[in-house]
């Protein structure tokens, strides 16, 4: 049995949560066209006859301002360290910048082992390919440099398969019907967040953070009910309006798409009762962050 664990690690919106989710086949880790979506370290565990291997997806690296992103800054590059394998996610779709620059001398300084992933090859044409690997392999000793697609799943299955070649031998880590090691209380965080990320523009998904305040299941048995309560918390009241919208209807909506997330999540029917709340620079509160759980 082969065991080990790998480090997705990238820029923002690089597509390391799409990647995570098709690799497990299970929704993990919330994804959106905005950057900056994933604020934790949050794993991701595929078992199958040949092994288990258990994926880290992490936040996108860029450029931290507040406290909160200091935080998510530290988790991605605390993910580095004592791991198999690191998974090094570029999106081959746009030019390649100075924060790809950062990127790539924080995994050459990093130590393990690592794959170049270009991902996003349905999004444009194969000529693009050359000089990006060309780039790369003169920077880097990539063990291995692979043109993907998280999205249409464009040589997954050969990913899966180099990476049970290079994972060492050993015991499973976690027991074979675990996909995360996340609670169900904050992927339903999560499922909430992301629907406010569908939804909103410029700095509100950036200002916007989900705290469960009740997740009741004292129904879940009898009448397959949960309760949940979350606060939407924003940085400013005008920020609120913009969530709950005209007569509090996009708050209405956004609540309806999740609550049906939520329900497929738990396999039970979902009260959701959603608040919107200001708390004020909540983006360098340091209780705000740790009642948030956002590492660093
Ligand atoms: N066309 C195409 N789009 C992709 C692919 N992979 C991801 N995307 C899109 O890229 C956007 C960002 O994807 P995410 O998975 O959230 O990216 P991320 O790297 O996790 O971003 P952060 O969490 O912000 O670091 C989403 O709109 C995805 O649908 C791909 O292979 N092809
Ligand atoms: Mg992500």
């Amino acid at each position: 049995m082969k065991s080990g664990t790998v480090t997705l690690i990238g820029r923002p919106n690089s597509g390391k949560s799409t990647l995570l989710n098709a690799l497990i086949g299970e929704k993990v880790s919330i994804v959106s066209e905005k950057p900056q979506t994933t604020r934790h370290r949050i794993l991701g565990i595929l078992t199958e006859p040949r092994g288990q291997i258990v994926f880290v997806d992490t936040p996108g690296i860029h450029k931290p301002v507040y406290r909160m992103n200091q935080r998510m800054l530290q988790t991605a590059l605390d993910s580095l360290r004592d791991v198999d394998l690191v998974l090094h996610v570029v999106d081959g779709s746009i030019s390649l910048g100075a924060g790809e620059n950062f990127v790539l001398q924080i995994v050459k300084n990093a130590g393990p082992k690592t794959i170049l992933l270009i991902n996003k090859i349905d999004k444009f044409a194969k000529p693009r390919l050359l000089p990006i690997i060309d780039r790369y392999s003169k920077e880097y000793d990539f063990t291995e440099i692979l043109p993907i697609s998280a999205l249409t799943r464009d040589n997954l299955k050969l990913l899966v398969d180099i990476l049970f070649k290079c994972l060492p031998d050993g015991e499973a880590l976690f027991g074979p019907d675990l996909f995360t090691d996340r609670t169900e209380r904050f992927l339903t965080a999560e499922l909430i967040r992301e629907k406010i990320l569908e939804r909103t523009r410029e700095e509100l998904p950036y200002t916007t953070a989900v705290i469960i305040r009740k997740f009741d299941e004292g129904e879940r048995v009898k009448r397959n009910l949960v309760r949940i309560e979350a606060d939407i918390i924003v940085e400013r009241r005008s920020q609120q309006g913009i969530i709950l919208g005209k007569g509090g209807l996009t708050l209405r909506d956004l609540g309806s798409a999740a609550r049906l997330d939520i329900e497929h999540l738990l396999g039970s029917k979902v009260y959701l009762g959603l608040r919107v709340r200001t708390v004020l620079r909540w983006r360098n509160n340091e209780v705000v962050l740790d009642e948030l759980e956002l590492g660093g």
